[in-house]
């Protein structure tokens, strides 16, 4: 395929990660460049954790838990039941085959290699050709602000499990932290749409998009910017995304979804359950096309990645 028909995803989280592994069986190796969220990312037990990288690396190459919607398959837990006795901190549960990417990621980094380099690195050594793009290479946490106080991502997601009532986030150092070279490499030699994956807007995709000056990177392209609806009718697939919605005074829908991606998006995929929506959402301005989303298998995938691709296509970029 011509350097044209480079695509740019942007995703955080399993829904994320899914339409990404859809659109690698379509775009062929390096042509796709996948934009992921550096918000969740922690130091944890001395080690550096990136979920939403690992979200990708392990997806794309298969070795995702498709139960757990994180972390890989066949794992073992010697290490987490071996900390329990040394009354170590176990609320965040790392196994013994995703310790090796921690414990590697972080070694290579205190030797003063990017996150973009031992990203890389990582893909290449799990056999996957798509681009995975850390935004940056720079950290820029979210800490969500609820009525308990202002939690760390990780704390608020996981040790709270989403109960505390959000009423904000702030992705700490969003506007210093610069869009990673590779980002910007990807984006100069020219992409053919851009696609925000159903990931939950608040927690993955804004966190990627307050990067300094990334927004106005992607629409210098030119390129159409399509979104997919992580919310079907009026539920998200995976996490608090539902809850986010309606504690952030949004709708919990598809149409809620388009109110907040109304400024930055030329059009919209939503699920055929929620083709009573495209009126509404049409009337705000924006196209959409409602399609089969809910992915289970790589057929899935494949196929919502196709019909995003194709609709992206006949979009006009839309004047903002
Ligand atoms: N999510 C959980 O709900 N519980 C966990 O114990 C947990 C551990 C974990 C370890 C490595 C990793 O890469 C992700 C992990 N996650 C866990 C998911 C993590 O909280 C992500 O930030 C979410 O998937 C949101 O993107």
């Amino acid at each position: 395929m011509s350097k044209a028909s480079a695509i740019l995803a942007l995703s955080g989280g399993v829904g994320g990660a899914k339409l990404a592994r859809g659109l690698s069986a379509l775009v062929p190796g390096a042509a796709l460049g996948v934009v992921a969220n550096i918000g969740d990312d922690f130091d944890h037990l001395g080690l550096r954790i990136c979920p939403d990288i690992d979200s990708l690396l392990y997806r794309l190459s298969g070795h995702n838990d498709e139960e757990r919607g994180w972390g890989r398959s066949g794992e073992t837990w010697n290490f987490m039941s071996a900390l329990a006795e040394l009354g170590g901190e176990t609320w965040f549960r790392l196994g013994d085959r995703d310790l090796s990417l921690h414990i590697e990621r972080t070694r290579r980094l205190q030797e003063g290699k990017t996150l973009s380099e031992v990203t890389a690195h990582f893909a290449t050594r799990y056999g996957i050709s798509a681009r995975i793009l850390p935004v940056s290479d720079d950290s820029s946490p979210t800490t969500v602000l609820t009525e308990s106080g202002e939690i760390p991502f990780q704390h608020y997601f996981v040790r709270e499990q989403c109960r505390p009532k959000v009423f904000g986030l702030r992705f700490e150092s969003a506007l210093h932290a610069r869009v990673s070279e590779s980002v910007c490499d990807f984006l100069n030699a020219g992409v053919e749409a851009i696609v925000i994956c159903p990931s939950n807007p608040f927690i993955s995709i804004d966190p990627i998009l307050a990067i300094g000056g990334f927004t106005e990177r992607l629409r210098e392209t030119h390129a159409p910017i399509v979104a997919v609806s992580p919310i079907v009718k009026g539920t998200a697939l995976k996490g608090p995304a539902a809850k986010m919605l309606n504690e952030l005074g949004y709708a919990c829908s598809a149409t809620g979804v388009a109110k907040h991606y109304a400024q930055f998006v030329d059009g919209m995929i939503i699920d055929e359950a929620d083709s009573d929506l495209v009126c509404d959402i049409e009337a705000m301005g924006i196209p959409v096309a409602a399609r089969p989303s809910i992915m289970k298998t790589d057929a899935d995938m494949a196929r919502l990645a196709e019909d995003t691709l194709a609709f992206a296509r006949n979009l006009k970029r839309r004047g903002h």
